[in-house]
């Protein structure tokens, strides 16, 4: 059976991974999981007990969660190379770098603006400390990014891989969270408009927000996440 990833909405990260699916091209399904609802059910912890997007479901029926894991899990099955390069060649270790570093100190500033805008009683004192602590990590990690940004149209080479995959799933709340104009950063400005005029980008999107766009193909259909819950959940 094909690969089932579980994505979240709104605004999840793992948009970017329904975009590499698209460009990988092989078969596969999607989960629509509401991150504000159901996500946060009990019974979504058979699939991740951390209650997070993304999740995936192997090809051999195994639950997988953590971004990082399932890229690993796609980069090892994408032998034409089109979302990665070969394991060995240093094209790959600058990639798993970018996606290293857009996985954890990009991704982790924005945290602070996360808990201070869902923070439930709201307390305001502390919700302004919250974003401006975040406002000021999210532009010291789009600082050091634009300085890893090289001369290529994508974040490694000509082609979109796993790491500009990584990076168009989070850049996007650097506007969410209005923190700053992207004209700030040009090269990173410049790659994200790249990426976003990519059908696959724009596909991941339109899902995201409902819609039932059509894509390359590779998609051979939704699954209910009652249905995945209660055919793979632990
Ligand atoms: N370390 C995890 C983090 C995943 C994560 O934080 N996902 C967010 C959505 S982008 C989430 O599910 N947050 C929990 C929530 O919104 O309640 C990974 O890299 O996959």
């Amino acid at each position: 059976m094909e690969p089932i990833l579980l994505y979240g909405f709104p605004s999840g990260s793992s948009m970017g991974l329904v975009a590499a699916l698209e460009w990988m091209g092989k078969p596969y399904r999607l989960c629509r999981v509401d991150m504000l609802g159901e996500m946060r059910e009990p019974s979504y912890a058979r699939i991740n007990p951390r209650h997070e997007t993304p999740a995936f479901i192997t090809d051999e029926d195994q639950v997988l969660s953590e971004t990082m894991a399932i890229a690993a899990w796609l980069e090892a099955r994408d032998v034409e190379r089109r979302i990665s390069f070969d394991p060995r060649s240093p094209q790959a270790d600058r990639m798993h770098q970018l996606m290293g570093f857009v996985n954890t100190g990009f991704t982790a500033a924005f945290g602070p603006l996360w808990v201070a805008l869902e923070m439930e009683p709201p307390n305001p004192r502390m919700q302004t400390m919250l974003r401006e602590w975040g406002r000021e990590q999210v532009i010291m990690r789009h600082d050091k990014l634009e300085a890893m940004i090289g001369d290529s149209d994508f974040l490694v080479g000509e082609r979109p891989t796993l790491a500009d995959a990584l990076l168009i799933g989070i850049a996007r709340w650097l506007e969410f969270h209005d923190v700053a104009d992207r004209k700030r950063w040009p090269e990173l400005a410049a790659l994200r408009q790249r990426l976003e005029a990519e059908p696959a980008v724009n596909y991941a999107i339109a899902l995201e927000n409902g819609q039932l766009p059509s894509g390359t193909g590779a998609c051979v259909g939704h699954v209910a996440l009652s249905e995945v819950i209660e055919r793979y959940g632990n």
